[in-house]
């Protein structure tokens, strides 16, 4: 087979390698099917793995061999990736990237040496099937105990939605508001306003931001073990007990919590840190958490799980008796984080696509949009360490500097701080603030998670800097990197051999957990030379946080934000070795793993109301967008019109379609049609702004928004103005210039998802109301 060697071993054999050294084999057999399921008050179909959702916790012995047969009994395609493993690149899971997808009624036999210990996960990679249940737990155990408990549990966590995924990320494309009224966490202006903060809602409005954001999916119920509360009275008082917890959730991070005595924290993401006592900690899409509890004399200890956006909660119970509570985590309260944002000056909007999407700008991004400094703050010769170090973290300087007080910044501490080691400035974070002025997000960082071990890689090896800016766009729901989704993208080429050292800083509202396949990187942070290893690193909003990683591997890594609908509105990169492709994987291109990712999604919407009725439909991937908008007043005036529209980037589109209309007013005798062609651009503020062009050479603008005013109520408006300077058309006699005004203005009551109440007027259709449906 193909020559390329890595590491002085034939890449082809080194996947082939199969159970060479006859390790002891361990099968398990996983049977993945749809059927109804109950989580949350109603049956809807599931994805079930061996009947139960969360699947089987698989279990193993480090050394052994695992053999697991995967059985598709769906009538769709389905792969299972195995999260956190060390494993040969085509048992990865990642199907047209690295593994075979698995057809419906097949059998696919993954099998790989077990090289680790610890708290693992599985689950399916096929777009959004982890979130109908495609998942589950992965044990393995050390060959020699180390650390002192009695029993083990995994607690696996997830979120549920009675809705089909599909149309639940259908509805973040189309901006449906429905989510965050259901859960309560919208920010209409009578609150904004009432808290006094309306000039920091201007400030958003004016950068195209809705408002500070933390979860977009509305879920009716949150899982632990599946259940929303779960009872393990086995365990006896005195019982030393490892919770393995794992966050199997589609699009949520939670706040965790524990009652009784202070838990003992002994490893993340599957490998021992140094035992640190700690309760409430964050836990994001994809991570494990490994703590020690002790079962009380005197009751039983909840462990609670938080939604980050404090939408809803669950708990597990161990032990029996009375009930230690666990801490309430309040809500986050986003009226105030949009305030205090704004008081931070900083740059958002930074573009989620991009006009030339092979040009890199990454830098130049970096230093436009984040937090803003004026330069002066920050006398950077007082500080004693070297130029070039400085360089590399100077926005994390800035960030933090932001935050602080100067005249109070003790810099004296940072000449403290071990400069040799590799650590940069990530120890900037560790400072120590003035009480009350520490940053935003730095209850998110994981300063707690110290290895036990020196996690540095040989200084001589060389290193390769990736500057990857996470970049999104609430608005159309698009999720990219530097502004690029992945399907406008190459692979990021890296080099066996090499340190791969990347800055993840993020340009948007969101949190993001971004997961690196195959590999484990070190998340540098204050304990330096110490930094824990992890598989996935969570990137909170407006924050960077810098990984590193040593190439040891071959072929192509899937580099991707674990959010699942982020994943798929392109927020990911294939990370390539650049070596042959396995010849196994022939037949399955990888452009079926990046079509995934721009797929075009339909909606469309009905008024029907005394006045007139209207019809929208929208059919829209990343690049592209159809609309249909007809519109028919019951006094017999009629607006079709029909327009392709290609965006340039995220606020500009151009846009060309035919345009049907009555000429005659109240009159459907004459029907005047016209070809069309403009810009339609979303303008600060929010306005959709459109200037066009016809065939008849008549100009016209419109303009038009909606604004949310109480937690189920907006208004909307719009004004279109179209001149007639008689350079097509014959004029009435004595004109050399008409023009005509159509506007309105209304307002719409969210009842549910899929329904509003209406009420409007329009100059051309007069006033009315009605019910408008969304399908
Ligand atoms: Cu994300």
């Amino acid at each position: 087979m193909g020559g390329q060697t890595i590491f002085g071993q034939n890449i082809y054999e080194k996947s082939q390698e199969g159970n060479n050294k006859n390790l002891p084999v361990h099968e398990y057999t996983l049977t993945i099917k749809e059927e109804m399921v109950n989580k949350a008050g109603k049956e809807v179909k599931g994805m079930t793995v061996n009947g139960t959702i969360p699947g089987p916790t698989l279990e193993f012995t480090e050394g052994e061999y695992a053999v697991i047969y995967v059985k598709n009994e769906m009538s769709v395609e389905t792969s299972v990736h195995w999260h956190g493993i060390l494993l040969p690149n085509f048992y990865d899971g990642v199907p047209y990237l690295s593994t075979p997808p698995i057809k419906p009624g097949t059998t696919f036999k993954y099998e790989f040496p077990i090289k680790q210990s610890g708290t693992y996960w599985y689950h399916s990679h096929t777009m959004l099937q982890e979130q109908s249940g495609v998942f589950g737990s992965l044990l393995i155990n050390p060959k020699e105990k180390t650390l002192d408990y009695d029993k083990d549990l995994v607690l696996m966590l997830s979120d549920w939605t009675n809705e089909k995924p599909m149309n639940v990320l259908r509805n973040l494309k189309r901006g449906n508001e429905w989510y965050s009224m259901k859960k309560g966490t919208s920010t209409p202006l009578n609150q904004v306003i009432s808290r006094g903060a309306l000039g920091a809602q201007l400030d958003f409005w004016r950068q195209r931001m809705e408002g500070a954001d933390i979860a977009d999916v509305y879920y009716p119920a949150f899982l632990i073990n599946g259940e929303e509360k779960v009872e393990y009275p086995q365990f006896k008082a005195g019982e030393k007990v490892r919770l393995r917890i794992i966050d199997g959730s589609a699009s949520t991070s939670f706040w965790m919590t524990f009652g009784g005595a202070t838990p003992t924290l002994i490893s993340a993401d599957g490998l021992d840190v140094i035992p640190v006592k700690r309760n409430k900690t964050f836990i994001a899409v994809a991570e494990t958490y490994d703590f020690i509890v002790e079962i009380p004399e005197n009751g039983k200890i909840e462990f609670r799980i938080t939604a980050q956006d404090g939408s809803g909660m669950a708990s597990a119970f161990l032990g029996s008796g009375k009930v230690l509570e666990a801490q309430d985590v309040p809500r986050p309260d986003k009226i105030a984080m949009m305030q205090k944002m704004a008081k931070m000056k900083m740059k958002m909007g930074a573009p989620a696509l991009k006009y030339n999407p092979g040009k890199d700008e990454s830098h130049e991004m970096k230093e436009e949009y984040g937090m803003q400094m004026d330069g002066t703050e920050m006398k950077k010769d007082t500080m004693t360490m070297n130029r070039s170090k400085m360089n590399h973290s100077k926005m994390e300087m800035k960030k933090d500097t932001m935050m602080m007080d100067h005249s109070k910044m003790d810099l004296g501490n940072t000449s403290k701080m071990d400069m040799n080691s590799d650590m940069k400035m990530g120890g900037m974070q560790g400072m120590e603030l003035p009480a009350g002025e520490a940053g935003m997000f730095s209850e998110y960082n994981y300063d707690y998670l110290k290895s036990p071990e020196k996690t540095t890689y040989d200084k001589d090896v060389p290193v390769n800097e990736i500057l990857l800016n996470l970049t999104g766009n609430m608005n159309r729901y698009i999720w990219s990197m530097n502004g690029v989704p992945l399907s406008e993208t190459d692979k990021i080429k890296i080099k066996g051999g090499q340190v791969t050292r990347i800055t993840l800083n993020n340009l948007t509202m969101m949190h993001h957990p971004m997961h690196l396949h195959g590999h484990f990187f070190r998340v540098i942070n204050k304990n330096g030379e110490y930094s824990p290893l992890k598989h996935t690193v969570n990137v909170p909003p407006m924050q960077e946080v810098t990984i590193e990683f040593y190439g040891n591997e071959y072929g192509d890594w899937f580099f991707h934000c674990h959010i699942l609908y982020h994943l798929m509105g392109g927020m990911a990169r294939v990370i390539s070795y650049d070596t042959p492709r396995d010849v196994r994987m022939k037949g399955y291109p990888v452009s079926n793993l990046i079509a995934e990712t721009n797929k075009y999604y339909t909606w469309g919407m009905i008024d029907a109301a005394s006045h007139m009725t209207e019809l929208n439909l929208v059919t829209s991937n990343i690049r592209n967008q159809f609309n249909v908008t007809a519109e028919y007043g019951w006094n017999k005036n009629l607006e079709v019109e029909f327009s392709y529209e290609r965006y340039l980037f995220d606020y500009l589109r151009v846009f060309g379609g035919v345009n049907v209309e009555n000429e005659m007013e109240d009159s459907l005798e004459e029907l005047n049609t016209t070809a069309i062609a403009g810009i339609r651009y979303l303008t600060p503020y929010l306005f959709n702004l459109d200037v066009r062009i016809d065939s008849k050479l008549r100009p016209q603008i419109s303009l038009s928004r909606e604004i949310l005013i109480f937690p189920r109520t907006a208004i909307f408006g719009s004004y279109e103005y179209q001149a007639d300077f008689g350079w097509v058309n014959d004029l009435p006699a004595g004109d050399n210039f008409v023009n005509e005004v159509a506007w309105n203005a209304g307002v719409e009551y969210f009842l549910s998802r899929n329904f509003s109440l209406m009420a409007s007027y329009d100059n051309r259709f007069g006033a009315g109301g009605g019910l408008s449906i969304r399908f």
